[in-house]
């Protein structure tokens, strides 16, 4: 029996897919709202495919509980954010968790981290937690590192059809874990050592980061000198050897925003590129904002609570604002005493911010500059209502003639 610790973006979607390729699974979570969510037959987030997924696990028998299971195998997907200040990895819940396993789980069970963690982490962090509780790693407690690689808006098919890696220093241990994960996922999977795998997610996620704020900085030279930077990237990728990424107004999201600090945290002296990349990425949504005063002044424009931000979450076509552009643009726009832009986005029901809308009509009507931060498909469909209005436009997507661009 699996016990999948963390209910969330990750476990969530392992928990159900493990269970519909028949793996007894119980899914923990100390959230007894999120608890109870499940078990009156509903999911916490929309995902494609998330929801019929879930009624097949049910039908598979998964259960969702509060309480820490006695198990052979535990997945522990739960968050890892940084300490803002040291940029290392909090590994706080990875070790709440594996605590609680402790309590409960029987000798020879296998601990199986998936959260994203900084290399060396559970050497450092998670090992003397068991070993604090009297068992011997390799004899009694198995330890194993499986770091999810699903990206938001297409997890269910990428669970399923993305390689994967498994990091274990037992071998045999490697190989049984990859035997739990070959249950269902298609993609190859490759095993290593624990350091290893901890530092290949971190710097799959780099090497993403890196790439959006080289594109960052083209958008920024390009914007100086008056050029094309969408243009620029599109010749350029069409070499065989260059794959550039796109500009935008910031970059989001609970991975790609967090993960390279832990490198920048951990060898300050080293990772020179990436905490300036990471500086380059954090420094967009203050970019756009004056990009927003520029085209206010050119358009002769005094009215800040006349111009809007179309989108609230972090990436479009999801509903995961965690560290969203907008978000830190409306916190900029605090700090600087300029309150009164107006805020909109689809996925976004409840109201989390001032001057926010619901409906994209009623949005629209409210402003006369429109700024494009999410490129959620509803805009897309719906560009001919921006006729007439001034656009800024962080994606390229809008057409219209005299659009702004960042
Ligand atoms: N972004 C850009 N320009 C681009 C692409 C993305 O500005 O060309 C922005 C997005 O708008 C967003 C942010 O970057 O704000 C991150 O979005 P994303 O779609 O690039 O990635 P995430 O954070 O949703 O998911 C990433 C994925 N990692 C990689 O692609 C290497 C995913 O596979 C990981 O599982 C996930 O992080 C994670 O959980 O670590």
């Amino acid at each position: 029996m699996v016990n999948v610790i963390g209910l969330g973006y990750i476990g969530l979607p392992t928990a159900l897919m493990m269970s519909t390729h028949g793996v007894k699974v119980i899914g923990t979570d100390y959230n007894h709202e999120l608890v109870a969510t499940l078990n009156a037959g509903k999911t916490t987030f929309k995902e494609d495919g998330l929801d019929a997924l879930f009624q097949d696990a049910l039908k598979a028998g998964v259960k969702f509980t509060t309480e820490y299971q006695s198990a052979d195998t535990y997945i522990v997907s739960v968050p890892t954010p940084y300490d803002k200040f040291s940029k290392k990895v909090d590994a706080c819940y990875v070790v709440a968790a594996v605590r609680e396993v402790m309590k409960v789980c029987p000798k020879g069970a296998t601990v199986v981290i998936e959260s994203t963690v900084s290399p060396g982490t559970i050497e450092k962090s998670v090992r003397p937690v068991i070993e604090a509780n009297g068992f011997a790693i390799g004899e009694d407690i198995h330890l194993a590192h499986a770091p999810e690689r699903i990206i938001p808006g297409n997890m269910v098919y990428e669970l399923l059809h993305n390689n994967r890696t498994i990091g274990a220093d037992d071998p045999a241990i490697g190989e049984k874990v990859k035997a739990l994960y070959a249950s269902f996922c298609q993609g190859e999977i490759v095993t290593t050592d624990i350091k290893t795998a901890e530092m290949t997610k971190v710097v799959e996620n780099t090497f993403r980061a890196v790439n959006i704020a080289f594109a960052n900085e083209l958008a920024k030279i390009c914007r100086h000198d008056d050029m094309d930077v969408y243009e620029v990237i599109r010749i350029c990728n069409m070499h065989p050897r260059v794959n550039i990424l796109q500009p935008g107004p910031g970059v989001g999201g609970h991975c790609i925003s967090v993960d390279p600090w832990f490198l920048v945290g951990d060898y300050p002296s080293l990772a020179k590129v990436i905490d300036e990349s990471m500086k380059t990425n954090d420094g967009m949504p203050d970019f756009v904002l004056n990009r927003i005063y520029e085209i206010m002044k050119e358009k002769g424009m005094t009215d800040i609570s006349r111009v809007g931000l179309y989108g609230l979450t972090y990436k479009e076509n999801v509903d995961d604002m965690r560290e969203s552009p907008t978000l830190q643009l409306l916190e900029s726009q605090e700090r600087h005493l300029a309150t009164g832009l107006k805020v909109y986005d689809p996925f976004i029901e409840k109201d989390v911010v001032k001057n926010q809308y619901h409906s994209l009509d009623d949005f629209l009507a409210a402003v006369d500059f429109v700024v494009i931060m999410v490129k959620h498909n509803e805009i897309k469909e719906n560009m001919d209502k921006l006729a007439g209005k001034v656009v800024l436009d962080c994606h390229n997507i809008c057409k219209q003639e005299g659009t702004y661009r960042i």
